[in-house]
């Protein structure tokens, strides 16, 4: 018959059907609305492809990543998949699936190992860039001259070593431009709010503009703003990152000023690197794989929120 029966090499289970390859897919945790979008674009995108997706969520600690690393690798996994909470501490256990000849293939957050053959490529948005696009904005939007405080993510993340770095290497020859305070709020707009509380009753009516490494904590500081009797996205501007749906809201309302994309649906991309992988046709998929961004302004949120995918 013209249909493409069991192959010779397809390893049949017992009930007849054919075994499809098995994905460890590691994640950070459930941080964000961001992660969020993140983890349900894999799952659709593994589902789509035709892969068995074991999901493994690291609660926002990397000891637990480094133990679901190991287990996939214990389990002989076809390939592994890993959102890297933080940079470092990643040699060993990546070390440990070379050896299995499992392929580890690096998504979304960067890891920084001393020997990069550790992993097949990394798939993910330009950070760095996205600080930069932040500040060109900002200098724009104020002319050059603001009191800033700073809402860091995860402390050794790459996206907050990347959005510190890029935001102050534009403002470097401004010096209109200055970063009064500095603080994580890990993404989590319950800190960011937290923060944010504190940085108000320390600087007060000192600060002009909130940079936010992330939405969620853009909108958790816009509730400290309220609180403390202010209107944000006038008296105080923010400047955010990411796109998700809560920014675009909070722009329509005009209480953020601006969000730079950083794009989630990121699970087609990895799939189709993970069959190219799978199929031994590693030569031709590059080592870093960057997504596009957009910057999105409060006057043009409600011409494209209705179009916005996350
Ligand atoms: C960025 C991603 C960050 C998002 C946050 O690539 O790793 O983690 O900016 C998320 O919202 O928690």
């Amino acid at each position: 018959s013209s249909s493409k029966g069991p192959q010779s090499d397809d390893v049949a289970d017992a009930d007849g059907s054919q075994s499809v390859p098995v994905i460890g897919f590691v994640q950070t945790g459930a941080e964000s609305d961001w992660r969020k979008a993140h983890s349900e674009s894999v799952r659709d995108a593994a589902k789509a492809s035709g892969y068995d997706l074991r999901f493994a969520d690291g609660q926002g600690k990397q000891e637990n990543q480094i133990k679901a690393l190991s287990s996939f690798v214990a389990q002989g996994v076809d390939g592994i998949i890993l959102s890297p909470l933080v940079e470092t501490g990643w040699d060993n256990v990546l070390e440990k699936a070379k050896k299995r000849d499992i392929p580890v293939l690096i998504l979304d957050r960067q890891v920084d190992v001393k020997d990069d053959s550790l992993y097949v490529t990394y798939i993910g948005a330009d950070t760095y860039n996205e600080g930069r696009l932040a500040a060109e904005w900002l200098i724009e939007e104020t002319g050059g001259t603001a009191k800033v405080v700073e809402l860091q993510g995860t402390p050794g993340a790459s996206p907050t070593i990347n959005r510190f770095k890029g935001f102050r290497d534009v403002i470097a020859d401004h010096s209109g431009i200055e970063i009064i305070a500095t603080q994580s709020g890990d993404f989590r707009r319950s800190k960011g709010k937290e923060v944010m509380e504190a940085m108000l009753k320390k600087h007060g009516d000192d600060i002009d503009v909130v940079y936010a490494h992330n939405d969620d904590m853009a909108i958790g500081a816009i509730q400290a703003i309220e609180d403390a009797g202010k209107k944000p996205g006038d008296d105080i501007i923010l400047v955010s990152i990411d796109g998700v749906r809560g920014a675009f809201e909070a722009m329509v309302e005009g209480k953020l000023n601006c969000t730079v994309e950083c794009n989630p649906l990121q699970g087609p991309m990895a799939f189709e690197a993970m069959d190219k992988i799978l199929a031994g046709d590693t030569a031709d998929i590059p080592k870093k794989q960057m997504i596009k961004d957009e910057v999105y302004d409060r006057d043009t949120a409600k011409d494209v929120i209705d179009s916005r995918k996350y």
